[in-house]
């Protein structure tokens, strides 16, 4: 088989560079490990950038987005006894979407379904060749068990943190930095109507816990444990005493509606940057070359933006004949990369117990300053509600 571009991995990246590609006129193979059920079941992101929103809606997804999704001009920040509203609409002149990753997801796989894209399904023993030459290719068993291999003009690795792509990178050529946070998240879906307007962010002696949402009746939490916590230590009951302390309930009135949990798990938290995101013809976009803490609310977002880039890289060099973009793709994606990395570090570090009293009192300084100061509040919000893509 052949092609002009083989994408490894079906989840965000892969499926909106696909679209993207295909868009332009470019063909491309989708080869992805897991089933389209496991794929479309993951609970993962729920912010959208602005910048985000746009661009599915220029691709042609964004007609459920439009009508399901939640706009927030901004989110709460609090902490013992306070809590405030940051604007982004005032501050930053743009606001952010809840729509889950889910449905970003369900969205671009029913569009590409539409196209007739040939995607590889629970496709094994994915391996890549010759990147760094002028005909790579991939081998992989398929589905039915039939060892298939695919030749590319060039590879996108869009597989996540775990998947082949970085990995068949030249070692000697590659830098990766990598910082382990010593705490996780405990993410929690329920089926009660959120108890607030937008996002809230605490800080508490006991742990971060944040309240998000997905729809009108559907709640999302967070609550900050140990990296090796027990799930089958947090009951229902554990759960909701943990967010009713942490979120402030009955501070000024304000009450935390309870409901039944559809779904818990601990997920781990780290930073991670690879350089460079491209060696000869293999490009890596996604998780696949970065991963950052959730808090910020950029891993999905950072996804999207180096696509955007990868998607006219690819373009004007395969169909135009232009190999420049292609050329400064992996400077260029890597600046908006170390941005999210450092905002998700350092909204991470001033929300997250950890170190000892000292430590709690510069973060409490931290979280004063910032909603106090407008500068300070402006630097979050235009970070949080994103930056232009191309940044
Ligand atoms: P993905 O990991 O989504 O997709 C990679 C795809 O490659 C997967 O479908 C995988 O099955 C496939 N793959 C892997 N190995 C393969 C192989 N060998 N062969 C073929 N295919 C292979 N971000 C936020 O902003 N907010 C959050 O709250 C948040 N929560 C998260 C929770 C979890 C548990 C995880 C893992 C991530 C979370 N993220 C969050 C980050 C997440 O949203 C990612 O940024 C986003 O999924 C990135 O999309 P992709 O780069 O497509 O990677
Ligand atoms: C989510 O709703 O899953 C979510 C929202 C904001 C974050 C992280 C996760 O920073």
């Amino acid at each position: 088989m052949r092609t002009q571009v083989a994408i490894i991995g079906a989840g965000p990246a892969g499926l909106l560079l696909s679209q993207m590609l295909g868009l332009e006129g470019i063909e491309s193979v989708l080869i992805e490990r897991q089933s389209p059920e496991y794929v479309r079941s993951r609970i993962r992101a729920g912010i959208l950038e602005a910048s985000t929103v746009e661009l599915l809606k220029q691709v042609g997804v964004g007609e459920r987005l439009a009508a399901e999704s939640m706009e927030h001009r901004g989110i709460y920040l609090q902490w013992p006894g306070e809590r405030h509203h940051l604007d982004f609409v005032k501050l930053a002149g743009r606001s952010v979407s809840v729509y889950g990753q889910t449905e970003v997801t369900k969205d671009l796989m029913l569009a590409r379904e539409r196209a007739g894209q040939q995607t590889y399904y629970e496709a094994t023993d994915v391996e890549l060749h010759d990147v760094g030459g002028d005909s790579p290719y991939v081998t992989f068993v398929d589905a039915s068990g039939q060892p298939q291999r695919l030749d590319a003009d060039a590879i996108a690795g869009c597989d996540g943190f775990h998947g082949p792509s970085r990995k068949a990178m030249p070692e000697a050529e590659q830098r990766t930095w990598e910082k382990e946070y010593p705490f996780a998240w405990l993410g929690v879906l329920a089926d009660v109507a959120p108890s607030t307007d937008e996002l809230i962010y605490a800080w508490h002696p006991d742990g971060f816990a944040m309240h998000s949402m997905r729809s009108s009746h559907v709640s999302r939490f967070y609550l900050q444990v140990r990296p090796d916590e027990d799930i089958n230590a947090w009951s229902d009951d554990r759960i909701w005493a943990a967010l009713t302390t942490r979120l402030g309930a009955g501070q000024h009135g304000w009450k935390l509606e309870t409901g039944v949990v559809t779904e818990k798990s601990v997920l781990p938290m780290r930073s991670f940057v690879t350089t460079p995101m491209r060696h000869g013809r293999l490009f890596l976009a996604g998780d696949a070359a970065h991963i950052v803490p959730p808090t910020g609310a950029k891993g999905l977002n950072l996804a999207v933006a180096d696509v955007a880039l990868l998607a006219r890289a690819l373009t004007t060099w395969l169909r135009d004949g232009s190999e420049k973009l292609a050329e400064t793709y992996s400077d260029t994606a890597l600046r908006r990369v170390w941005r999210c990395t450092h905002f998700s570090w350092w909204m991470t570090t001033m929300l997250h117990r950890h170190g000892d009293d000292f430590d709690a009192q510069l973060q409490l300084s931290q979280l004063q300053r910032t909603i106090a100061s407008e500068a300070a509040s402006t630097e979050l919000a235009e970070n949080y509600a994103g930056l232009p893509i191309g940044y």
